[in-house]
């Protein structure tokens, strides 16, 4: 089925089972035996949504099973109607159990899971949910758990709790848990794609409906006062809109138009929905990245869901300041580094016109690993990507999709030989991703992440280039302007080999606050500004750059290790608190901020 959002009109109903949950850790793994599905036996409170980590001391670096657990009415007035029951993120694997029936499983820690639950509810008592989730680094797993080659960067490195990659593994009902309702026959998925034609923007919609009768059915399209007709054949039915002097989505003018589809029986309106849409094309013309049919320059960050308390969860007023500070500093863009972020952040970027990299949780990936942990780690990628597409597939700020960070093959440049089997595994790999995302979603570029001293192979499959890059950090450390130069001369090599546009997706160093030196050292606050301060010179005599994004918007908690001190991850332009270094000084000066409204 599709991943609507869910909504509350005339016709459907929505109960958010956010709050104060049941929670306890089965470290024995005994809770399925046990029967914890109906009741926990020595339950502590948690709040849904939140990580476990960092609100009790023996769940911190606690990653095995845990179990979450509600009662809950469903409104009287709901019957007769479907009902459904919604995961926003459950990060890892997640069972859920409804009135003790194990209703349904889901693998992936970012992307929401329904399933219909009408046949397991009672009317006159309370339900009981119950969902066990673990969190395992596990080698099958995306991202996978550290295998034979030990994974990523992150996971060459070490560190604890063990990972392939370098943030905290943050655990729990990360995003709300809602119950929904829906008449017998409704709207499942709605696919709206736009494109221009002179001064008419055009907006080709397609619909899926579920019927409980013959799967034929009426419905309607409305989009400001331009109507059309549904007609559906197997629950299927398409319809195309013309919007004449149409006001193009873009980050000068987000400018969105609500977008209604409604099903009808007997010329009753029996179910609708609405989304809003945004008037916009993005393609790729030779070396050019084009919004609208002009170039188009990404400014911004790669970021991370992550704050004190509430960890990997939903965090609205963390987001809400995120993007004021975005504003402030004159940014433009991001990427969901590494993994996909909720939906409130994505209808935010919509209505605040930021161009959004959305990328599958394909991080830590080796391709030295044995094929069949590869296979494995494909399938898991493809049904990733399958369900990102799937939800995020009608937000205009959606620019690109990226299908891996910093894949492996073979030790970096300078620290061995290059092995070819992992690169021609891995070639095999990106070749079925990009084919999958073209197949799902035609009208967007795909990109894949590389890095640093990684194959240079697998960037032919894709519509940009995108790379990280430290010269001046993990190489030609204490030597900016060595760094710089080398910077520049690989992105002239880089666009000699592709002619395709290049971003640049992580670029910075580990900046501790308050700390000072000139001339500028490790560290400090002085070489983090004048490091960006290189790279951006360099990007800004070439036109082919597309796009600069800065490592990290903000500090953010990794694992312990030799590497991070204070388990943290220092690169961020402003602090975990998000308080501005200098460097965040030294952007919005460069990026033109404005104040923060
Ligand atoms: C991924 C990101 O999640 N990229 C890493 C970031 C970092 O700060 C991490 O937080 O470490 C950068 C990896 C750079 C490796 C460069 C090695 C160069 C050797 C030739």
């Amino acid at each position: 089925g599709g991943l609507l959002l869910p909504q509350q009109n005339q016709h459907r109903n929505l109960l958010d089972l956010s709050g104060l949950w049941h929670f306890q850790l089965d470290p024995g793994e005994e809770g399925e035996a046990q029967g914890w599905s109906t009741a926990l036996p020595a339950p502590r409170p948690i709040p849904v949504p939140c990580s476990w980590n960092d609100l009790y001391d023996d769940a911190r670096d606690y990653l095995g099973p845990a179990w979450y657990a509600k009662d809950f009415w469903v409104p009287p007035g709901w019957q007769g109607q479907r009902v459904f029951l919604r995961v926003g993120s459950a990060n890892y694997a997640a069972r859920v159990w409804v009135g003790g029936a194990l209703v349904t499983e889901h693998l992936g820690g970012h992307l929401p899971f329904v399933v219909e639950i009408t046949q397991e509810l009672t009317w006159d008592r309370p339900n009981t949910v119950a969902i066990r989730v673990e969190n395992l680094q596990l080698p099958g797993r995306v991202p996978p758990g550290p295998g034979p080659s030990g994974g990523g960067v992150a996971g060459v490195l070490g560190g604890y709790p063990a990972t392939t990659y370098d943030f905290f593994p943050y655990a729990g009902l990360h995003r709300a848990v809602v119950l929904y309702s829906t008449p017998a026959g409704y709207i499942d998925d709605v696919t709206a794609r736009t494109s221009i034609e002179g001064t008419d923007g055009v907006v080709h919609v397609r619909v899926k409906s579920v019927w409980h009768g013959a799967g034929q059915g009426q419905g309607k399209l409305r989009l400001a006062d331009l109507e059309a007709d549904l007609s559906f054949q197997n629950g299927e039915a398409a319809a195309t809109l013309r919007v004449p002097a149409a006001r193009l989505w873009s980050p000068q003018d987000p400018h969105l138009y609500p977008l209604t589809v409604t099903l009808e029986e007997d010329g009753r309106v029996t179910d609708a929905y609405t989304l809003d849409i945004g008037l916009r094309t993005v393609e790729v013309r030779g070396d050019q990245l084009l919004l609208n049919g002009e170039p188009v320059f990404l400014k911004g960050f790669g970021k991370h869901e992550d704050f004190p308390l509430s960890g990997r969860a939903l965090n609205l007023p963390m987001w809400i300041r995120d993007y004021a500070l975005l504003r402030w500093v004159g940014a433009n863009s991001y990427r969901t580094t590494h993994y996909p972020y909720a939906e409130e952040a994505m209808l935010l970027a919509d209505r605040l016109g930021v161009l959004v990299i959305n990328e599958i949780p394909a991080v830590g990936l080796n391709f030295e690993d044995p094929q069949e942990l590869t296979d494995a780690r494909l399938a898991q990628c493809l049904q990733q990507l399958r369900e990102l597409i799937a939800r995020d597939k009608n937000h205009p700020s959606t620019v690109l999709w990226c299908v891996a960070n910093e894949p492996m093959g073979g030790p970096l440049l300078g620290t061995g030989d290059p092995v070819p089997a992992a690169v021609e595994s891995g070639l095999a790999f990106f070749r079925e991703l990009y084919g999958e995302a073209r197949r799902l979603d035609p009208t967007r570029p795909v990109t894949l992440v590389g890095v640093q001293g990684g194959p240079l192979e697998w960037h032919g499959l894709f519509d940009v280039v995108a790379i990280n890059r430290y010269y001046g950090w993990y190489t030609h450390g204490g030597r900016l302007e060595e760094g710089a130069r080398a910077f520049a001369r690989e992105l002239d090599e880089l666009h000699a080999m592709f002619g395709k546009p290049l971003m640049v997706t992580e670029f910075g160093t580990d900046t501790l606050p308050g700390v000072h030196a000139t001339p500028p050292e490790m560290w400090t606050e002085e070489y983090q500004s004048e490091f960006l301060r290189g790279f951006l010179d360099a990007a800004a005599e070439r036109p082919f750059v597309a796009g600069m994004q800065v490592w990290n918007f903000a500090d953010f908690k990794t694992g312990q290790g030799t590497s991070r001190a204070a388990g943290m991850n220092f690169k961020g332009v402003f602090t975990r608190d998000r308080r501005p270094k200098l460097a965040a000084h030294m952007l919005r000066e460069r990026w033109g901020g404005k104040g923060d409204g």
